[in-house]
Parts: C-alpha cells; structure tokens; sequence
C-alpha cells in the first residue's frame, strides 16, 4: 500500500554538487594526477553508472529473474546499470516458502547476472509485514520471533559477502499522523523486533551494509521523524544501522517534497549513509524529467547519499505501468527522464567540477614494463568529505588479483567503497580485487573508488599483484 499521504507540493531547490572547484579551492587541497583527473571531468560518463560512478556514486534497478531471458531488457541493464535490487526474491515468501525449506534459485539468477556483469547487489527485504509465506502469517509470539531470527540468519548467510546494502526491515512505521509502529504480525512480538533484525544481520553478514527502508517518509513529516528518533535511538545504544533507504515513489498527489535533499541531510547527519532505494515518478515529458532530476540532484548534494535505484527498466516493466514512471519506454527507448537523470549526474545546469591545476605533480604512471601494477589516485575534495578514485594498471603481465595500499590523512574516515574490498577505513589502508576484477590485461587499468570524510588521501599508493 502506497500514498496514502499526499504531501503538499513544493519546488525542489537546484544545489550545487559540494565538491566543486570552488570547494577545492577554498580547502585549499592539493588535487593531482591530473591527467586522470582531466580525462574524467572531460569525458562525462555516457550512461547512468559511469556517470554516478563519477560522482561515487552507484546507479541501480530493480530485476525481476523472469526478464533476464529479455535481450532488450538485459541490454539495457548491462549498459546504464552498476547496482541490482532483486525486486521480489528475495522476500520471504520466495526465499522460505515452507518454514525452514529455503528456496535461492531467482534470486542466485540475479546475484549470478550482477557478478558477472560486475554490478553490486541491494538485498531486499529481510523482514517485512507483507509478502510473507502464508505459514508464517499463521505465526505469533516468540515462535514467529524466532522463524524471524532464523530466516534473517540463513538468507543473510547465504549471500554473506556479495551483497553491498541489506533492507533488514522494510516498511515497519504507520502512515498519517500517529508517528508511530505499524500493525503486524511482527510488531506484535515485541517492540524491539527491529533491533533483534539488525543484531541478526549483522552477524549472518558482517561486511554488508545495513538498512532500514521504508515509503512516504521522503520528506519531513510524522512518519519520517518516527524513523529518525529509531535512527537516533540506535545510534546512541549501539544497534547496528548503517543507512536509511528512502523509497521515493511520487506522482502528482505525492510530488517529489520540497524539503527532501534537507530530510535526506538530516538522517545523513544522524551517521548512516541515505539510500535512494524504489524511485519511480508518475508522469511523462517535461515534468516527470524535472522531478526525476531534482531527486538526483538531492542525492549529490548530499554526501552521505550513496546512490539511486529506480524501482524497473522500462515503463512496461514497472509494477505500476499505467503511470509510465521509469526513465525508458515500453521499447526500450530513453525518454526525457533519463536524459535528465543523465545530466543531472552529469552536472546538469551547474558547471562541471573545473578541475584545479595541480598542486602536486602526479606520479606519472606508463604502464609499468615489468610484471606487477600501478595504482594512479585522483581526490576530489571538499569541505568535510572527499571521493577518491584509482585507478590499477596492470604492467607486462597480466594481472590475477591485486592489492593497492595507502595511508589516509589523520581524521579521515572511508565511509563507502566500490568496486574493491577495503580492509579497513582510516589510517593504513588496504584494497583488494573483488571477484569481477582481479583480473587485468597486459596494460590494461580498471577502477576503484572510496568516499569518505575528513581529508581525502594525497600522497601515493602502493599496487601488488596477486
Ligand atoms: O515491485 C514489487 C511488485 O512486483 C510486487 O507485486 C509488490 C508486492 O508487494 O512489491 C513490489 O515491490 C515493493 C517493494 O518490495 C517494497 N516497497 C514497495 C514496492 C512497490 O513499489
């Protein structure tokens, strides 16, 4: 159930992306590697991961396994995507459909397609009042707790270490006004069943990213500010959280809110990332384009935000066609949306990030003649945050696995990595290949990338190959 709550409309405010020239060059900061620097500010990305890729960005979709056998649909997917949310299988009612008889196989399809096709992977949802199997609707008490318990533990160790972000709990506070717990069989065993969620994912899967998601909570109202006071409350006591998905399904009784990149910022400031996790947008042409790039430029202005997944490809394959709400048509045509999502990401109408002469001279970077690698690092830098970018070049011989080491600046802190496994998130750290690539050719490079907060890393990075 959705929208019961029409918001009042209001007009998103266009910001300027934090980390601009003019940032860098309050800050002061040294940005080197030029050369890569350059080619990357000159080149804006051409689809829509490349382009968020750019910003540190991920861009995502949902995937239903029945449509991977669509070429077109496949072909888009591939091209413009670098984040996948299974959109129903891995809910409980497809995972577990007989009480502890779990069934992975749609799901394993898509975590198997993003692997190779190098995407990352939103799980969705652990725990959630709908779309469960009728045995456990039949459940209560402590035995529905502990059919809860078991089944975040067995699927969150199944996908332990492919999965980047978890929705442990979905759509768990009541619409309207009261600001408080929504009825279900789950809220029934206990207030503190949202936590029991966390603790439980957290040691099914240490590594994943963990979330609670939930709609009309876009903007700053009851609903959001009950979600905010259960952030804060875990914060404080030590419950593990680490982002706040925002659904962002709008149409014109439910606009895209006025307040929402400020609603974003304040979770952020909470200390968790801020996900935008089901956008779609009712509408066609000119206005759905607008608001569409309005959400994207929410999410650059805000650091913490992490990334975007529309909630389907095309219109046809959107659980609500009729409101035709996704960036390409029924054919597989991009519509004005997508292009407004492009340049949005692109840096739309605020000027590109100029890149700043250099203040260093990069430590130039030939492909190596020996065996071994290189790691060449670009910083983009701001107030308070940075994204760094780097990038591996393989030497005479192929590469089969690699390690780049760095040390980041006293005070800095990684708060999200891609494309590479990082072993820890300040002082000396190191980042390992993940599955899709370790492996380099002769000369070739491939990237990397962290975000973090504090002062970006400025000296140079050591590259070892496996
Ligand atoms: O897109 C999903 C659709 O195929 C299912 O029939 C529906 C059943 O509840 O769930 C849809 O996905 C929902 C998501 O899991 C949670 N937030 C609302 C989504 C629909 O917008």
């Amino acid at each position: 159930m959705h929208k019961v709550l029409a918001r009042g409309s209001g007009s998103s405010t266009a910001r300027s992306r934090p980390h601009t020239a003019l940032a860098l060059a309050a800050a002061g900061v040294a940005v080197f590697a030029a050369t890569v620097v350059v080619t990357a500010t000159a080149s804006a990305g051409t689809t829509l991961g490349t382009s968020a890729a750019e910003q540190g960005r991920y861009f995502g979709a949902a995937v239903a396994a029945n449509k991977l056998s669509d070429a077109t649909y496949v072909g888009i997917l591939n091209r413009e995507f670098n984040m996948v949310t299974p959109e129903n299988e891995m809910k409980w009612d497809a995972t577990e459909p007989s009480q502890g008889q779990f069934t992975y196989t749609n799901a394993d399809r898509i975590v198997s397609h993003a692997q190779t096709n190098g995407m990352r992977v939103r799980g969705h949802a652990l725990a959630w009042h709908s779309q469960q199997p009728g045995w456990a609707q039949n459940m209560s008490g402590s035995a529905l707790r502990q059919a809860l318990v078991n089944h975040i533990t067995q699927v969150a160790t199944h996908y332990r270490g492919k999965i980047y972000a978890w929705d442990v709990v979905n759509e768990a506070f009541a619409d309207g006004g009261s600001g408080g717990r929504r009825d279900s069989n789950l809220q029934r065993t206990g207030n503190d069943w949202i936590e029991a969620a966390f603790r439980t994912a957290r040691a099914a899967d240490p590594g994943a990213k963990l979330c609670y998601n939930d709609y009309n909570t876009d903007g700053q109202n009851a609903k959001s500010n009950a979600v905010y006071a259960m952030v804060q409350d875990f914060k404080a006591r030590g419950v593990p959280i680490d982002c706040v998905g925002f659904q962002s399904h709008f149409n014109s009784a439910s606009p895209v809110p006025g307040d929402y990149q400020a609603n974003l910022q304040r979770f952020a400031n909470l200390g968790v990332d801020v996900q935008i996790t089901e956008l779609d947008i009712e509408g066609s042409g000119t206005v759905q384009a607008d608001s569409y790039g309005r959400v994207v430029r929410a999410c650059l202005a805000v650091p913490r935000c992490t990334g975007i997944t529309v909630w389907g490809i095309r219109d046809t394959d959107s659980w609500r066609a009729s409101g035709t709400p996704l960036l390409f048509d029924g054919s597989g045509n991009k519509k004005p949306a997508y292009t407004a999502v492009l340049n949005a990401l692109n840096g739309g109408s605020t000027p590109p990030p100029t890149t700043t002469a250099p203040t260093t001279t990069p430590p130039t970077s030939p492909p190596p003649s020996g065996s071994g690698c290189t790691a060449t690092l670009t910083l983009s830098q701001w107030q308070g945050g940075f994204v760094t970018y780097v990038r591996v070049t393989a030497g005479a011989t192929p590469l089969n696995g690699w390690t780049v080491g760095l040390t980041l600046p006293g005070g800095a802190t990684i708060t999200n990595t891609w494309n590479a496994q990082p072993s820890g998130t300040s002082g000396a750290v190191t980042f390992r290949n993940l599955s899709y690539n370790g492996q380099v050719g002769a000369g070739a490079s491939t990237e990397f990338g962290f975000q973090g907060v504090g002062t970006g890393p400025s000296g140079s990075a050591t590259c070892t190959a496996a």
